[in-house]
């Protein structure tokens, strides 16, 4: 029924709008799925009709902005700017886990405005797992609204759009499957829409059955190439054992899926920027956000390749990666102009090349999903394998949880929690405490401290780093702050550095 609503939406671009929002990575893939979208109107001479709102803006799609996530408001606000002036609008909010509040606040504005909003929400928990937590200034929780959004749904005045997708690989880490079958699913809406809209072609079961085979198939074709995800993940886990850097560069909206990857990599495994980062060939031009060139704000904005050439590559040494994204239709003699330079520094360069078999320009074009819409995801498979490998290589995950994620908003604080818990095996109030002293560096709290709300201990957090690590060697160990920042410095694996203080 939703991709009812997109052919309608698309017959009327002058008056209608489709919204695309989340945040963080669903935020990103918003940005993602909005822009191929409009794209492919455009190529067709039509009217763009996809908008995206990233909670934080635009500096959120290339670094991490966790904060905005707990705000309702703020989603509201973002929503009635793009909206203005429109009589119909389609809004998709995405929040994988049903929990973030930017997104609760939007739909719950568009519950109120029927005759204009029909609100998606797009996630991958039941229901009835959906966050029940108060939300500053609000009646309402996530929870409540996705009970009204039900409610509506039996009348497809709203629509719920919550497949089960099954655990992570790595726990949390939602950008990963979660961030895929956001992706699949949409675009797999979208193309139906567009399909019906302009090639008068019906929507049915088979049809949309078709496209998500279409992408089953990509996803088959990807690890059918195990040795060489395997081999580019040996390498960039070395780099970064070795305290040097993974850079993507890419060509086209593959380049989006190396910037999306590499920005997830702090508030993920609490990664340094220039860890793992990503370039685009053609720049802020070529990415086409809606606040323009980004540059300004500081080198983690830095993404062309001209950025790269200039900046990263004087200093790369041969223990560095460098990974070439691109595909046959890109201009293959950049690519191995490029692949040159990169030679000269270091012997570590890998490609992740797409193609067709035998193709023939008319299966290009009418393949549906598209392949570059595939080429995506299959990119996308391949440097969330990449950058996670990597990391579970350095020693950033714990028994099979990112244990050295950021603490920067209300839902990372709960998860940093339960974390201690499970891992120490130490009662709530204990692990909270351990956080606390790690987040302000005393071994004892004030009443000051253990008196303010989650949003002064999270704003604390942006200035600290492997805030869990030390409070779980703390919990584990009984050592004082100082020791086991002292220990984590000398062996940054957890169960190492443990391993050690019980032998001193
Ligand atoms: C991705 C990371 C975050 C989430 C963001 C939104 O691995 O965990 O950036 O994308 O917190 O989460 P959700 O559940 O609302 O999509």
């Amino acid at each position: 029924m939703s991709d009812q609503m997109v052919k309608t939406m698309m017959e009327d671009p002058d008056d209608s709008l489709i919204v695309l929002s989340g945040c963080g990575t669903s935020g990103r893939l918003a940005f993602l799925i909005a822009s191929g979208f409009n794209r492919e109107l455009r190529q067709l001479n039509q009217m763009s009709v996809c908008s995206y709102i990233i909670a934080g803006g635009d500096r959120a799609l290339l670094s991490s902005q966790e904060a905005p996530e707990d705000d309702p408001r703020l989603g509201v606000l973002s929503l009635k700017k793009v909206c203005e002036g429109k009589k119909r609008v389609l809004f998709i909010g995405i929040s994988c886990g049903l929990s973030a509040p930017f997104v609760a606040g939007q739909l719950d504005f568009c519950l109120q405005d029927p005759e204009v909003y029909t609100p998606v929400l797009v996630g991958f928990n039941p229901a009835h797992q959906a966050r029940d937590e108060p939300m500053p200034g609000c009646t309402f929780t996530f929870f409540s609204v996705v009970q009204r959004m039900q409610e509506l749904a039996k009348s497809h005045m709203a629509f719920l759009i919550n497949p089960t997708v099954g655990p992570e690989a790595i726990s949390g880490s939602s950008r990963m499957k979660g961030g895929s079958a956001t992706k699949l699913l949409l675009e797999v809406v979208f193309s139906a829409g567009h399909a019906a809209a302009f090639s008068h072609t019906p929507i049915t079961y088979e049809g949309i059955l078709q496209y998500m085979r279409a992408y089953e198939t990509a996803v088959n074709i990807t690890y059918a190439h195990r040795e060489g995800i395997t081999a580019l993940v040996e390498s960039a886990g070395q780099s970064l054992q070795r305290g040097r850097c993974v850079c993507y560069l890419g060509w086209g909206s593959l380049a989006l899926l190396g910037l999306i990857d590499a920005s997830e990599c702090n508030p993920t495994f609490g990664a340094d920027f220039g860890d793992i980062r990503g370039f685009i060939s053609g720049g802020y031009r070529q990415l086409n956000n809606n606040e323009g060139p980004l540059a300004s704000l500081g080198p983690e904005f830095y993404i062309a390749h001209e950025d790269f050439l200039l900046l990263v590559l004087p200093n790369l040494s041969d223990q560095d990666t460098v990974v070439l994204i691109y595909t046959h239709s890109d201009d293959v003699s950049e690519v191995v102009k490029m692949a040159c330079l990169v030679r000269e520094k270091t012997s570590i360069l890998h490609a992740v090349c797409h193609q067709t078999d035998g193709d023939t320009a008319a299966s290009v074009l009418n393949s549906i999903p598209s392949f570059s819409q595939q080429w995506e995801l299959s990119t996308k498979l391949v440097l969330n394998a990449v950058s996670t490998g990597a990391h579970v290589l350095k020693g950033k995950i714990y028994q099979n949880h990112m244990i050295d994620v950021q603490v920067t908003n209300s839902k990372l604080y709960h998860r940093a929690t339960r974390l201690l818990q499970k891992l120490s095996g130490c009662p709530e109030s204990r692990c909270e405490e351990a956080l606390l002293k790690v987040l302000y560096q005393m071994d004892e709290l004030s009443a000051d401290i253990t008196s303010s709300d989650i949003t002064t201990h999270t704003r604390t957090a942006r200035n600290r780093s492997r805030v869990v690590p030390l409070a779980l060697v703390c919990l584990l160990t009984g050592c004082s702050l100082v020791e086991a920042e002292s220990y984590l410095e000398l062996q940054p694996i957890i169960r190492e550095a443990i391993a050690l203080i019980d032998k001193a």
